[in-house]
């Protein structure tokens, strides 16, 4: 046998015995590939070998011609056994890993938010007040006694007074326990005639079901010449008509305020157990009478005026404060003030 012969020979049983090894050193699909192509590509060592076989006698080459055909089929083989290995072991890492949760809620988009109810309630209460004529006059939280009490003709033993009904700060101040204090900031600062709302905070040692600590008032106050309670009832009635709907009927039922004469409190017909023809059949948000109360309301006390520098033989004058927590809760028939302030959002959602 030649030379050449024997070299090929040689190279070819070295191949014959490391190519399996090589293949399964490979354990990805791309390391397999590029080992195959070092053997069988174009510059690969089979090729290789292939190239120097014309330097073989003619005898000898058809022999190690078919030795050479053998070896390339079985590398072709064991490349393809080997890349099926690869792609089950891919396969069953996939269905080792652990599982997609199809119970798993859906991403949701974003949800936007929206104003809490009681700004809303005040908002609209405002938006009707204002489209009748008042201007919003703003005031502190942290009031003077003499605002709060003393200039609405409260007298100094008034049980609203007392430590146990407000908070009180230092220096004679307190937190507003109504927003008639903007009646004498304003009455004090402006000439007459006047009519303002006042939106705002307010504060009292209150916690039950339909009273709160702290909840929201708006004021309203007319001064001019020649006032009555009609003017008042016109501007009542008017508001729950806007407010509450087409219909709605108002009462006013005597009371007392020390800073009104008369007084009266106000109801309006109760939302919730309308009949058609507009009667009421009572139920348990109006406690079977039909009637919902709102707000404190009057005539300006001649004293008030006068505390404010005003002569009430010339100025007259209605005012009304309203609970805006008690007017939301009429509007939306919610049973407990204190949903409005825990804040949970499955409660807010629904406004
Ligand atoms: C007053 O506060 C008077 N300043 C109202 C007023 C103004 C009368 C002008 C005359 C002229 P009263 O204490 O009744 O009144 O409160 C008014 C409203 O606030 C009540 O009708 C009720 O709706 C609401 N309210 C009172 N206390 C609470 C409380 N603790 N929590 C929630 N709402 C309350």
């Amino acid at each position: 046998m030649s030379e050449q012969a024997q070299s090929i020979e040689r190279s070819l049983s070295t191949l014959r015995a490391t190519f399996r090894g090589r293949f399964e050193a490979a354990s990805t699909e791309q390391s397999l590939r590029d080992e195959n192509a070092k053997i069988l590509g174009k510059k690969g060592e089979l090729t290789a070998i292939l190239k120097q076989m014309g330097g073989v006698p003619a005898d000898a080459r058809k022999a190690i011609g078919e030795v050479v055909n053998t070896l390339k089929q079985e590398v072709e083989a064991a490349f393809a056994e080997r890349l099926a290995t690869i792609a089950r072991a891919a396969r069953q890492a996939e269905l080792d890993a652990p599982p997609f949760d199809l119970t798993l809620p859906a991403r949701l988009p974003a949800q936007l938010g929206h104003a809490h109810p009681i700004s809303r309630v005040r908002d609209e209460i405002v938006d009707v007040l204002v489209s009748l004529g008042f201007a919003v006059h703003d005031g502190p939280e942290v009031e003077l006694e003499e605002n709060n009490f003393t200039k609405l003709g409260f007298p100094p033993d008034h049980p609203a007074t007392d430590m146990q009904d407000s908070f009180w700060t230092t220096g004679g101040m307190l937190l507003r326990t109504h927003t008639s204090n903007i009646q004498v900031r304003a009455m004090t600062t402006h000439a007459p005639p006047m009519a303002f709302i006042a939106p705002g905070v307010v504060y009292r040692r209150d916690d039950d079901a339909t009273h709160s600590p702290m909840f929201h008032q708006i004021e309203c106050f007319l001064v001019d010449r020649q006032v009555t309670l009609a003017h008042l009832r016109g501007v009542l009635a008017e508001f729950a008509e806007r407010f509450f709907g087409a219909g709605t009927p108002v009462r006013l039922r005597p009371s007392y305020f020390p800073f009104v004469e008369p007084g009266a409190e106000v109801d309006v017909g109760c939302p919730f157990c309308k009949r058609p023809d507009g009667t009421r059949a009572g139920c348990s948000v109006c406690k079977r009478t039909g009637w919902i109360e709102i707000l404190g309301c009057g005539l300006i006390h001649p004293t008030v005026f006068e505390s404010c520098g005003i002569d009430p033989e010339q100025w007259t004058g209605f005012a009304f404060g309203m609970g805006v927590e008690r007017v939301a809760i009429v509007k939306y028939g919610i049973p407990d003030i204190r949903l409005l302030f825990e804040n949970d959002p499955r409660f807010l959602a629904q406004f």
